[in-house]
């Protein structure tokens, strides 16, 4: 009998990691970060990947070591492209940026506030040489605009394409 070799194809996959405290959005400190949930806030980005016929998983943890298993995750499962606000890691975490480093995958940098008119130790980041891009005090609508501009990069690179 004939083998018969069936290519599928998945639509591109995005991920989504928000890092620690993030998981507090909505319930504390709403003068700095806004009322919205991380719940509203990943709602609102899956409303964003369905449109644009993208998948989309978001992740968060309050953990270094989970975020760069993941970050190591994400090159197996054929990640396009990563939307992450890595909160106070973002200004101590050399182990997080040599994870992004190693895998290769392009990444915006987002922080809901606008962490340059704030203490001089938020305006050090470990990443914002490594991303595409950086955005901050946009609020919840940095994370749309992120995913937004990584789903526009897809054009021309290859994606998502699995042998069963
Ligand atoms: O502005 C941002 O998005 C930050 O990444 C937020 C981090 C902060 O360390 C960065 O400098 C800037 C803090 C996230 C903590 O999130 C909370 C949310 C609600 C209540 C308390 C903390």
């Amino acid at each position: 009998m004939d083998s018969l070799a069936l290519t599928v194809t998945h639509s591109p996959l995005f991920w989504v990691l928000h890092g620690p405290n993030l998981n507090l959005l909505g319930q504390r400190e709403p003068g700095l970060y806004g009322l919205a949930t991380l719940e509203d806030i990943n709602a609102s980005l899956q409303t964003l990947a369905q449109a644009k016929g993208v998948r989309l998983v978001c992740h968060q943890s309050n953990h270094e070591g989970a975020l760069i298993d993941l970050v190591q995750q994400a090159l197996d499962q054929s990640v396009a492209g990563i939307v992450i606000n890595p909160a106070a890691f973002t200004h101590t975490s050399v182990a997080l940026r040599d994870a992004f480093a190693a895998v290769k995958i392009p990444f915006v940098e987002v922080h809901l506030s606008n962490v340059h008119r704030r203490e001089p130790f938020r305006h050090q980041s470990y990443f914002s040489d490594l991303a595409q891009a950086v955005i901050c005090g946009l609020g919840p609508q940095g994370y749309d605009a992120g995913l937004s501009f990584l789903i526009g990069q897809l054009d021309g690179r290859p994606h998502g394409s699995q042998k069963t």
